[in-house]
């Protein structure tokens, strides 16, 4: 693995999700690995998990770790060839390779703009990343897809699961802001890599991007899509189609108890922040069925794993 970006940048997802397992066993069993290497997070949006787990990860492994809040250093300029004479002190071509100077391993935490498809979907700013740094990249959730917290849901599911294959369903909901599809894309793509039988149940206009769900059920109606299902992952995005837009918003779309109790004993999943009694009622919440807390603890294991990997 060269860089962790995706589920395609993975040989064996198996595999993986049985070393972040095997790391929750003992996260300090690799202590060693990482002595004197650093690790460089770079965030130009907020973070909770994903800080705290990374920089943990890194630490587990013996790592010193560098978080940086990028929004506060020299404004970036991405663009090729352009004049620098604007609010922008620092091009992407020396900045990438001077941070590669300092790191081994090099995180970035970044948005989409919502407003502009076509640089989002071309993952731009992580990719502009990739081009110019020496060393390693993980993304710690780009402008389309989330691989650290998508690994985590897999080592959590497969912690839980009880069937081979088991009813996978991720639901859309309702949420006073429009948000990215990233976690969306992202837990689509290592579902169905995993082998897994995932339906997405969305009101009509919420259609995710084919790239990342090929081979799922689409179920406009959720109460059907709930029938019979062992996980239920919910998550709020915007429109794919109408691009960063917020199409009807119907509250009647947050997970509630009548709603779980139409699956098969199954469990509740949300990657967190969540809005409570917006996208899903805190009776769920709080009840035994839901693993949101277990799926922020496997963070950490999720990203032990992957930077093992990239230090080898
Ligand atoms: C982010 C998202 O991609 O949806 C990060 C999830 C890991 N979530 C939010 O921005 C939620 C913000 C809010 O106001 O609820």
């Amino acid at each position: 693995m060269k860089n962790f970006t995706s589920v395609t940048d993975v040989k064996n997802i198996k595999k993986l999700v049985k070393l972040g397992l095997k790391l929750k066993q003992n996260p300090l069993r690799f202590k060693e690995l990482g002595k004197d290497k650093t690790l460089v997070l770079l965030f130009f949006n907020p973070s909770l998990r994903t800080r705290l787990s990374t920089q943990k990860a890194g630490m587990n492994l013996g790592m010193n770790v560098i978080v940086m809040n990028a929004n506060q250093g020299w404004k970036f300029e991405f663009e090729d060839g352009v004049i620098m004479n604007t609010d922008k002190a620092e091009h992407i071509k020396e900045a990438a390779k001077v941070i590669s100077q300092y790191a081994d391993i090099i995180g970035l935490r970044t948005f989409p703009t919502l407003t502009d498809k076509e640089r989002d979907y071309q993952d731009f700013i992580l990719n502009k990343f990739i081009e110019h740094a020496t060393v390693p990249m993980v993304s710690m959730e780009s402008a389309i897809l989330h691989p650290l917290q998508s690994l985590a849901d897999m080592i959590t599911i497969q912690e839980h699961k009880t069937k081979e294959k088991p009813k996978i369903v991720l639901s859309w909901a309702p949420h006073p802001k429009a948000l990215p599809q990233a976690v969306s894309n992202s837990f689509a793509e290592w579902t169905l890599a995993s082998g897994y039988d995932l339906t997405i149940t969305h009101p009509p206009g919420y259609e995710l991007s084919k790239k990342f769900t090929k081979g799922a059920t689409i179920e406009y109606n959720q109460q059907k899509a709930f029938e019979g299902a062992d996980f239920i992952y919910t998550k709020n995005w915007s429109s794919f189609k109408n691009y960063g837009q917020k199409e009807i918003e119907d509250a009647s779309w947050m997970v509630n108890t009548r709603k779980m109790s139409l699956t098969d004993n199954g469990k509740f999943m949300h990657c967190l922040p969540v809005r409570r009694n917006v996208v899903v009622t805190g009776k769920v919440l709080d009840s035994e069925a839901s693993l949101v807390i277990e799926q922020a603890n496997n963070r950490t294991f999720a990203a032990q794993a992957v930077l093992k990997q990239l230090l080898k």
